[in-house]
């Protein structure tokens, strides 16, 4: 249900329903917490707040700013207070335009001229304005939006022109399609406003249409909530007191602060730092961060067909440690979540690739990064992956011993780091650039298709190698060197890499 829905429902419900005064974002947030169902940006308020006069000196679109902070972090009604509704019928349309965009659900306008001065103001001017422009007024708004509420506050009582003249302009506002009429009080007793009731409930009594009725209890303050409730009141503005809390609040920990030249006399009767963040919901920031950078990572496959010792290689022990918790300590350093594992394949890395439902199914296009299980590398050798070009980037090793032989690349050197593969598995040595160590990142879309298309392929039994040497026809296959002081390979042949306990850093 829209607010202004919400806002209307409690004008019309039996209940006598209750908003509370905010001026500020997070005053908002205090007064919803408190538990209104409503709120009241007050004119007198939201000008105090930014030390203006409750004179029409802040602009619409200033008023606007202080509306969407309170209803961006707010979840119940808010009831501008309008002040007149602007000079004209223009300026009332433009007001409920620009309200509804900030997130108000109504407005309340009161029947005196622009600028108005605050009504509890001794020298303030309570000229009225004409009752038929006001009425105007209205009919521009609810013209504007229907949906948004729109009350018609009467001023007659403040300028002393009475009841009578009261009545006839509620009417007036009523017929002009008003959802509720705020009358408006400055006496220490609630006698105006009963003497109001009195002849409003007496005309519902007689089955005649009377909309909902409004009150700003400010200075009758001393009438219990009781009597509101038996006079039929609707809604009950708190109007002021949030700001009024503040100001003695704010008054009292200065002159402290100043005449103690010390901060241990406040210390404990002001809110501390954590409440202030939390009033700022600072934790959605911490769970929006885990959330996009989780979804920002890359994401790994680990092959690990082959076994030793029946125990698959990326579980076998170096110093204690599984080489899968070196490998993930790396991947995890450089932003990659291991999704897939692969294990028991015995047989080439190929065949350990196709049972990897990561790289079969994978749909999306980031990036994918591919590792043997019997390798513990670095995490910069990852990162040196992502600082190469291509559509898939192939870590290299200058190291050209025999055992690796099978995972020659040759190509062209693009820099001294980077080489443009364009040959694997090269019989002849003396075009060989390095040697495939196992660490692969697909960049995207398109190396990814390419990577994909070979599963298709007969290469049953065949190797990296192999693939690689179809893949390159199809997309940017780059090598990048990393340095043999960065990865381990911790098995040759089939064979435990004695030398690996040495190089382990
Ligand atoms: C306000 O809160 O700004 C009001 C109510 O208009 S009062 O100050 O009581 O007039
Ligand atoms: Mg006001």
């Amino acid at each position: 249900m829209s607010k202004s829905k919400r806002l209307k429902e409690m004008l019309d419900s039996d209940k006598l329903e209750f908003i509370m005064e905010a001026h500020s974002g997070l005053s908002a947030v205090i007064a919803e917490e408190a538990g209104f169902d409503g709120l009241w940006a007050s004119g007198l308020s939201v000008s105090a707040m930014t030390g203006c006069k409750d004179r029409n000196e802040l602009d619409l679109s200033e008023v606007c700013k202080v509306v969407e902070w309170m209803a961006d972090h707010t979840s119940v009604p808010i009831l501008v207070d309008g002040d007149t509704g602007g000079a004209d019928v223009n300026s009332a349309r433009i007001m409920v335009n620009k309200l509804t965009k900030a997130g108000a659900a109504g407005v309340c306008i009161e029947d005196k001229l622009y600028p108005k001065h605050n009504s509890f103001l001794d020298n303030g001017s309570s000229d009225l304005a004409d009752p038929h422009l006001h009425a105007s007024k209205i009919r521009a708004m609810k013209l504007e939006n229907p949906e948004f509420v729109v009350i018609a506050r009467l001023e007659e009582f403040i300028s002393g022109d009475g009841l009578a003249e009261a009545y006839n302009r509620a009417l007036i506002y009523q017929e002009a399609g008003a959802d509720a009429i705020l009358v408006h009080s400055k006496i220490k007793t609630c006698d105006e406003i009963d003497s109001f009731m009195g002849q409003w409930n007496a005309d519902k009594t007689a089955g005649l249409n009377r909309i909902p009725i409004v009150i700003v209890p400010t200075k009758y303050y001393t009438t219990s909530t009781d009597h509101f409730r038996d006079i039929g009141i609707s809604l009950v503005i708190w109007a002021n007191h949030n700001l009024r809390a503040s100001i003695n609040a704010m008054k009292e920990v200065s002159k402290k602060i100043h005449d103690e030249e010390s901060l241990i006399s406040v210390e404990d009767s002001i809110a501390t730092v954590s409440e202030v963040f939390r009033l700022q919901r600072d934790y959605e920031l911490a769970d929006l961060e885990k959330k996009v950078l989780e979804s920002s990572k890359s994401v790994g496959v680990i092959l690990s067909g082959k076994s030793y010792n029946d125990v698959p290689y990326c579980y076998n022990k170096i110093k204690d440690k599984e080489i899968i918790e070196y490998q993930k300590e790396a991947l995890d350093k450089s932003g990659v979540i291991v999704k897939s594992i692969v294990t028991g394949v015995n047989g080439t890395e190929l065949d350990s690739m196709r049972h990897s439902d990561v790289l079969k199914n994978y749909k999306s296009d980031g990036p994918i990064i591919v590792s043997y299980g019997d390798l513990i590398y670095k995490s910069y050798a990852i990162r040196k992956l992502e600082t190469c070009r291509g559509d898939i980037s192939v870590a290299l090793s200058k190291n050209l011993t025999p055992y690796r032989y099978n995972e020659i690349v040759s190509g062209e050197k693009v820099s001294e780091d980077e080489v443009k593969i364009l040959f694997t598995n090269t019989s002849t040595m003396s075009d060989s650039l390095g040697s495939i160590v196992g660490l692969i990142r697909i960049n995207n879309a398109k190396g990814f298709e390419a990577f994909q298309s070979v599963f298709s392929d007969n290469l049953k039994g065949k190797r990296l190698a192999d693939l690689m040497n179809v893949v390159v026809k199809k997309c940017d296959v780059r090598g990048v060197f990393i340095s043999d002081d960065d990865w381990i390979d911790c098995f040759c042949d089939g064979e435990l890499n004695k030398e690996v306990v040495n190089k382990l850093w």
